[in-house]
């Protein structure tokens, strides 16, 4: 072999020595690679020599499996399991104590002198401590020397899948279901128990494994079965199974001749269902109802209430100890009404109608998970009904999975928000942990952004989302950075420099798509694709799937009058609220045309006009996707290839997608504003007849 070979040789060993591991994104957060830092390791090792644990159940022997693979990835040794630590010390005990003074028995307990002790009153709370502490290594935190609490804010944290029975997901951008129905139950994926460690590792403990739009079908014997076998393998990792449930399921699949809730034969139909469904699954949790929504039927097709809907369904799995999750997504197709109203004035009224065992599922959003909502007014005005959070992970309206959109930022701005229902300091997230209103039941929920690419979510960052969420919905005090870096630190570099750099992006991202998108509470909910920028669409089976409703440009200005002198859904908040949105000269920017229609030449707070910011936003939202751009190739040195590579093609992607949503909104708005382009932005090169075309084009695909 000639010198020169010898060279390249040595120099690829050393290269890749030097350069991250290939990777697909498959590992998640999980990934326990091995420690770089010898000495930290050298650390870690002296208090991590065995791990005892006495019990024998699933769930505590998936604490202490998880925990051996991932010590034996971070420190690159095994350690052992062994089921007492007699007088040893350097290791790890995972136990469970009636006795312990956590607030909830979810929670856990990490004391660290001569062992470190893990301990919860469950069995589910030592498998959180064991994430916890595995989590502490990740993110080089220290291990020994530990004493810490921590609970659960919220009882029930759940992922909403909206999966159908033919392997397609709504609304879903990162390949198709998970849950493959045919093989089911006979073959079992291993990609389900990576689902169940992914999600335990972050603390949800449910999972609705089908559409809100839902078939009868996942109420058939055959079906049960099959979600049977899902909940056996979730169930180790203390994660429990609901189905979403067609509401004329005793029509469809029951032979009956109504679904009416009162209807005697109905509610029998429903106790036996729930009698069938126990049986095969003792711990299912409950069903999720989207009823009167959309075309979905419901209760009010019998000229019953939404409480009567639900009472029903929660007598049937009383018995069982299930819950009903009872949506409040619900508009009616009237152009003249305010659909930012609806479901405050079919829900209100029923407050304390509802079972012990129904929770009301909000959106956190009165219209639908725009980019940028203000709370639903439902937050503060339901005192007597336990209501649950509806969180949308998947990008509907975020881009797909082309868009880089950290949510967590979205989360924590309504979790933040006042409702003022029981005076100052009445936020969103103290309604729906319970803590205002004593709620028996407390509930969050994510739609899920998973699907059958490799690496789950589509754009490998928007991981971030799912992990960021169930990290909130443990301990929604949490910040959006600490998540971000936390999560940057586990997924893709623990090198400072980099870890910042992706933060800083994370952190920005979500204005930066609001700014070209849907700046200054600009919505865009309107029907089809939800990705393509139409906002002419004037036609459609109802006025309120169209893109004029919701902006309503016009010759004078721009925006939604929600105050006395429009709709009037201003009313719907507590006064103080409505004191900070009602008068459009101290609106906060980002929620003006939410509630105000402006006109173009008003000066705004900024000192320009109301076109001239619009257009601001428009611009610099779009040239700020270049930024995000330069800061990912400034990691690259640190990020394993194959994601690097992903993530740049996708903001290539996006950069391109947010000038023709840039150009769309400004072209069609300047039709109105007859406004010039302000310097330094410049004209776009292309004409709205153009942009038109395109997303005809776009809509063809
Ligand atoms: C599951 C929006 C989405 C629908 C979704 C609905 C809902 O309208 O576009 O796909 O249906 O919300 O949350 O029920």
């Amino acid at each position: 072999m000639n010198y020169k070979i010898i060279f390249l040789l040595l120099l690829t060993t050393w290269c890749r020595a030097g350069a991250p591991d290939r990777d697909d994104g498959y590992r998640l957060w999980l990934k326990y690679d091995l420690i770089k830092d010898a000495s930290q390791r050298a650390t870690y090792a002296r208090s991590a020599q065995f791990i005892a644990l006495s019990g024998n159940t699933p769930v505590l022997k998936t604490a202490a499996e998880e925990l051996q693979a991932g010590l034996q990835g971070l420190l690159g040794k095994a350690v052992p399991i062994v089921t007492s630590a007699g007088n040893k010390t350097g290791g790890i005990i995972l136990t469970t104590r009636a006795d312990l003074p956590t607030r909830n028995d979810e929670g856990y307990q990490i004391t660290g002198k001569q062992n470190i002790t893990v301990s919860g009153r469950t069995d589910a709370g030592v498998l959180y401590g064991a994430f916890a502490l595995l989590r502490q290594l990740q993110t080089g935190q220290p291990i020994s020397g530990l004493s810490l609490i921590s609970n659960p804010k919220i009882q029930l944290r759940m992922l909403n899948h909206w999966d159908n029975t033919d392997g397609s997901i709504e609304r879903g951008y990162a390949g198709s279901s998970l849950w493959n129905w045919y093989e089911l139950p006979e073959r079992i994926d291993p990609r389900y128990r990576d689902y169940a460690r992914a999600n335990a590792s972050i603390g949800i403990n449910g999972t609705v494994v089908n559409n809100v739009n839902a078939s009868s079908r996942f109420l058939t014997a055959e079906y049960l079965e099959k979600v049977a076998a899902l909940a056996n393998v979730f169930r180790p990792y203390g994660i429990k199974i609901y189905l979403s449930v067609y509401f004329p399921a005793p029509k469809t699949i029951g032979g009956l001749k109504t679904a009416d809730p009162l209807d005697p034969e109905v509610n029998k139909w429903w106790a036996d269902k729930a009698t069938e469904i126990y049986k095969l699954i003792p711990d299912f949790g409950g069903f999720l109802v989207k009823a009167n929504s959309e075309g979905q039927p419901g209760p009010q097709d019998y000229n019953r209430t939404h409480a009567d809907g639900a009472n029903m369904l929660a007598k049937a799995l009383a018995p069982h100890k299930g819950i009903v999750i009872w949506r409040a997504f619900v508009y009616k197709a009237d152009g003249k009404a305010d659909r930012f109203k609806a479901a405050y004035e079919e829900f209100q009224p029923l407050d304390g109608q509802f079972d012990k065992n129904v929770i009301v599922q909000v959106k956190n959003g009165p219209i639908d998970f725009q980019p940028r909502e203000p709370f639903s007014p439902i937050f503060g005005v339901m005192p007597k009904t336990p209501l649950g959070m509806e969180f949308q992970l998947t990008q509907e309206y975020l881009g797909f999975a082309t868009h880089l959109v950290y949510e967590a930022p979205i989360f924590k701005e309504c979790l933040d928000s006042d409702t003022y229902v029981t005076g100052k300091n009445s936020t969103v997230a103290k309604v729906i942990d319970g803590s205002l209103h004593a709620y028996p039941l407390t509930a969050i929920a994510g739609v899920a952004n998973t699907g059958s690419d490799r690496n789950w979510t589509g754009h490998p960052l928007a991981q971030a989302n799912w992990y960021a969420f169930g990290r909130l919905a443990w301990d929604h005090s949490l910040s959006s950075e600490a998540l971000a870096n936390e999560w940057v630190k586990m997924t893709l570099t623990t090198e400072p420099a980099s870890v910042k750099t992706i933060t800083d992006m994370l952190l920005k991202s979500r204005d930066i798509y609001v700014n070209y998108n849907t700046p200054m509470g600009l919505s865009r909910p309107w029907t089809g694709a939800h990705f393509a920028p139409e906002p002419w669409q004037n036609r459609s089976s109802r006025p309120d799937w169209t893109a004029i409703y919701y902006h309503r440009a016009d010759s004078l200005g721009l925006g939604f009058d929600r105050t006395a002198k429009g709709s009037n859904a201003l009313a719907q908040y507590r006064p103080e609220v409505q004191q900070q949105w009602n008068n459009p000269e101290t609106c906060p920017l980002p929620y003006l045309l939410w509630f105000h229609h402006v006109p173009w030449t008003k000066k705004l707070s900024t000192g320009r006009t109301l076109w001239d910011e619009l257009c601001t936003r428009f611009y610099t939202g779009a040239d700020s996707v270049g930024w995000l751009q330069k800061q990912w190739a400034q990691v690259k040195k640190d990020v394993n290839p194959e994601t690097f590579d992903n993530v740049a093609g996708r903001l290539a992607t996006q950069q391109k997608e947010a000038i023709w949503w840039r150009d769309a909104w400004v072209l069609y708005l300047q039709e109105f504003s007859r406004q010039p382009i302000p310097a330094p932005f410049k004209k776009p090169e292309r004409s709205l007849d153009e942009v038109k075309q395109l997303v005809e084009i776009y809509k063809m695909r």
